[in-house]
């Protein structure tokens, strides 16, 4: 038989792809490039993966976030050579704090260009060194069998570690020789090796199977059970996860079985769901800022699921307590900055509860210990239901409120860093309705916003509402244009004070001779001209009323739509004070 003329680096980024695909990889960001030209002729010619294109790599590495975020799903990101690869290091990095899957694919020149000073050319050995779970320069392209399965064996490592070994985001580097092009043929292959780029299955001399077995200490699991039994005074935290359904209803359970409360984060979701609210306690920031309250009430032992709490008052209350404390969440990584834990356990949070529930035979603990909390909730709510859900125009914490009474069942909601998070934390009440919750809290920057809202937007096909600030907007402006084409509505809630409203609480404010200028950084953008640059529907709101009806309009359209409220930081503080003020009074 003949043989048959290739481009090899066609050829190898065509066994890439095709091992990524035969791992169930069904979705690539790309952005344009030469040098990765063969990168993206081999994604662009598969049918199996999806392919997004962003000019601005940021942007792609955030869309490329919220999409693996969904699901938990793998997505590629694919650059060509230079900045454009430190471009993805923001999202990169959210990816690592919160082991997401993303399998990074950066085109390169050969080596020895770097030292010639070549155009477009940096050291991109291992660039994200910090915050990657695996990396490996799979070399120039060679058309032997062994090279191939090589290359597809490496890929599989990857893609197994970005899943399950060490979740995360993983890179692989390719640096590539002139040609690029699929007709400037470089070498001829015998047809017989065609097989190693076929999709099918993957290499099968090398398969590591997803791993449910959850390490941890017997000995310690015992102590724990000793510890519950010897303890009446107990808390549950759940802070920031996309949990499993089964989890809320477990964790309800466990701790109606031991009459805990539960101190849920705004961004647990266990505040919407339709399953038993028994135990669950949302208003906890406000009267953890009470003396009173705190100084009186602290136990004996913590039982912490998911991540770092977004709550302030939380983790100062949690830094000024001496007792036995519990982490719990699926990698044993450690979600505790007030810095006192007992053990951490890798487990899956619905498992760990189902094994107590399993192994506690001790009797139930008195209601008292429950009802100082259950109490204090129900107090604040009701001055959080006075002051905040009818606070006058356009203060920013009732926007938490309003949204959460008009969103539609099964949307998802993104919380930008800053004060949208912290509103949503405090303010967001228990509700029935299903809604899913998403961050970037891994590292809180006030980047690449807009477009992880998008992948979100994208992957879930559910209208996806993202509630951010003014600063963050401007800093993901590019993010507007993947954000446009997203197959579900993103409806933005532009939540605008002109400028980091957050600095105002700061003791930095008073400072006026350097505050305005370099924390606050006003701008007076004007978001309509801004928007209308990116063909999206852009509405100011007047008052409540016209936000309820906007909203509701907002819901039907399917383009890019940007509701902005120009807010007053400063009176929106003010009304916080207030309600904390109210609710210290009161306890
Ligand atoms: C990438 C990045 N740069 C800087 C910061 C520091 N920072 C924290 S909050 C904030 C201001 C955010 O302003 P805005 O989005 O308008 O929200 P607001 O504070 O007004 O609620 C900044 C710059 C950050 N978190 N991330
Ligand atoms: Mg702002």
């Amino acid at each position: 038989m003949k043989n048959i003329s290739v481009n090899k680096n066609i050829a190898w980024s065509t066994a890439l792809v095709k091992e990524l695909a035969a791992n169930g990889v069904r979705f690539a960001c790309i952005s344009p490039g030469s040098r990765n030209t063969p990168l993206t002729i081999a994604f662009a010619s598969n049918k199996k993966i999806k392919k997004y294109v962003s000019i601005d790599e940021r942007s792609s590495g955030f869309f490329a976030l919220g999409l693996a975020k969904v699901k938990k799903e793998p997505v590629v990101i694919v650059t060509t050579s230079g900045t454009a690869t430190a471009e993805l290091y923001p999202a990169i990095i959210e990816a690592y704090k919160q082991r997401l899957p993303l399998v990074v694919c950066t085109a390169d020149r050969p080596p020895g260009f770097l030292e010639r000073g070549a155009n477009q050319t940096i050291n991109q050995q291992n660039l994200y060194e910090n915050h990657i779970r695996f990396f490996k320069d799979m070399g120039i392209p060679k058309l032997t069998v062994n090279k191939i399965k090589n290359l597809r064996k490496t890929v599989k490592v990857g893609v197994d570690i970005s899943l399950y070994q060490n979740p995360g985001p993983v890179h692989f580097n390719f640096p590539f020789d002139k040609p690029f092009e699929p007709d400037n043929f470089t070498d001829k292959i015998d047809p017989s090796f065609k097989n190693v780029f076929q999709n099918k299955n993957s290499v099968s001399y090398f398969s590591i199977k997803p791993t449910k077995d959850f390490t941890y200490s017997k000995k310690l699991f015992k102590n724990l059970i000793s510890d519950i039994n010897k303890f009446e005074k107990g808390i549950i935290i759940v802070g920031p996860e996309n949990y499993k359904d089964d989890f809320h209803k477990k964790v309800v359970q466990l701790a109606g079985k031991l009459n805990y409360p539960i101190l849920a984060d705004g961004a647990s979701q266990l505040r919407f769901t339709a399953n038993s609210k028994k135990n669950l306690i949302a208003n906890y920031d406000a009267f953890l800022r009470s003396p009173k309250f705190y100084r009186k009430h602290k136990p004996d032992i913590i039982l912490h699921f998911g991540k770092t709490v977004t709550s302030k008052s939380l983790e100062d209350y949690l830094a000024d307590i001496k007792c036995q404390k519990y982490l719990i969440n699926e990698y044993g990584d450690i979600f505790d900055s007030s810095n006192n834990t007992t053990a951490s356990f890798k487990f899956l949070p619905s498992v760990f509860c189902n094994e107590l529930i399993k192994k506690l035979v001790k009797k139930q603990n008195k209601h008292d210990w429950l009802d100082l909390f259950l109490n204090a909730d129900s107090i604040t709510n009701v001055i959080k239901n006075k002051i905040i859900t009818e606070a006058a125009f356009p203060t920013e914490s009732r926007i938490i409120t309003e949204v959460i009474n008009l969103i539609p069942e099964h949307s998802n909601i993104m919380l930008s860093n800053s004060m949208p998070i912290r509103d949503f934390d405090y303010f967001a009440p228990n509700t029935n309705k299903k809604i899913t919750v998403f961050n970037n809290r891994g590292a809180s920057g006030v980047d690449g916003i807009i477009s992880t809202a998008a992948g979100i937007a994208e992957r879930s096909k559910k209208t996806t509402v993202l509630l951010t600030g003014d600063i963050a907007f401007y800093y993901d402006i590019n993010g507007l244009l993947i954000a446009k084409n997203t197959s579900a509505p993103l409806i933005i809630i532009l939540i605008n004070n002109n400028g980091g409203g957050i600095f105002r609480v700061l003791p930095i404010s008073k400072y006026k001779n350097v505050f305005a200028k370099y924390f606050l950084a006003s701008h007076n953008l004007n978001f309509f001209a801004l928007t209308k640059g990116f063909s999206g529907k852009h509405t100011i709101i007047k008052n409540w009323e016209h936000f309820k009806s906007s909203f509701k309009t907002a819901t039907k359209r399917h383009n890019l739509q940007v509701l902005e409220i120009k807010t007053d930081s400063i009176q929106s503080f003010n009304v916080r004070k207030q309600f904390w003020s109210k609710v210290r009074q009161s306890l």
